[in-house]
């Protein structure tokens, strides 16, 4: 099983091989984290993930980095908080699952995941750091390659949330 380690700060610092991006379907961009790591990567990034789209909820793409110092940036598309009863939870766990197949398939041994869908999108924060470490967990454990996954905690709400999640096990 890979390590796991919560980070607090900004993803678009993080010198790993992969990044996580919350994007939306369009793939153009957006605001919280898809806008910064939009701004940070430059406009390279938009021309390459555009023409990936559309990428539904719960499915991923995965672009260059650019001006990024991470050398992959994995697009995925978190659900809608809609009160938990629309598959929130499934299509939750498959950005992650989508978007870890995604990395082992390019190579990526260290990868870091904002927590998707917390901040526009309105996801339970408990709820989703759950399924979030869950994921992770179950799918490196099958699957070699992934050797470490960064947490990004941008808020302390995130933060508290992994704590908690990882001092589980
Ligand atoms: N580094 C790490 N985490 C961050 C950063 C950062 N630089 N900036 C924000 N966060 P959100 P969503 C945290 O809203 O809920 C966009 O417009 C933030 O505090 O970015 O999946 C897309 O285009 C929160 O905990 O993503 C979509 O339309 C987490 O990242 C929509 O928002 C996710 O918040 C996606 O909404």
């Amino acid at each position: 099983m890979a390590e796991l380690e919560l980070q607090r700060g900004d993803i678009t610092k993080l010198a790993v091989d992969a990044i996580v991006n919350a994007a939306n379907s369009s793939l153009q961009g957006g605001g919280g984290v898809d806008g910064a790591i939009h701004r940070a990567a430059g406009p390279e990034l938009v021309q390459e993930s555009r023409r990936l789209a559309p990428c539904p909820t719960g499915e991923a793409r995965i672009t260059g980095g650019y001006r990024l110092p991470a050398r992959f940036v994995i697009h995925t598309v978190g659900p809608i908080w809609r009160g938990g009863d629309r598959n929130e939870d499934e299509l939750l766990a498959s950005c992650y699952r989508n978007s870890m197949r995604l990395a082992v398939e390019n190579g990526v041994r260290t990868i870091a995941f904002p927590a998707i869908s917390c901040g526009i999108y309105g996801f339970p924060v408990g709820r989703a750091t759950e399924i979030a470490v869950r994921e992770t967990r179950a799918f490196t454990a099958s699957e070699p390659g992934i050797e470490r996954v960064i947490f990004v905690a941008f808020g302390d709400d995130v933060a508290s949330a992994y704590d908690r999640e990882l001092s589980k096990r």
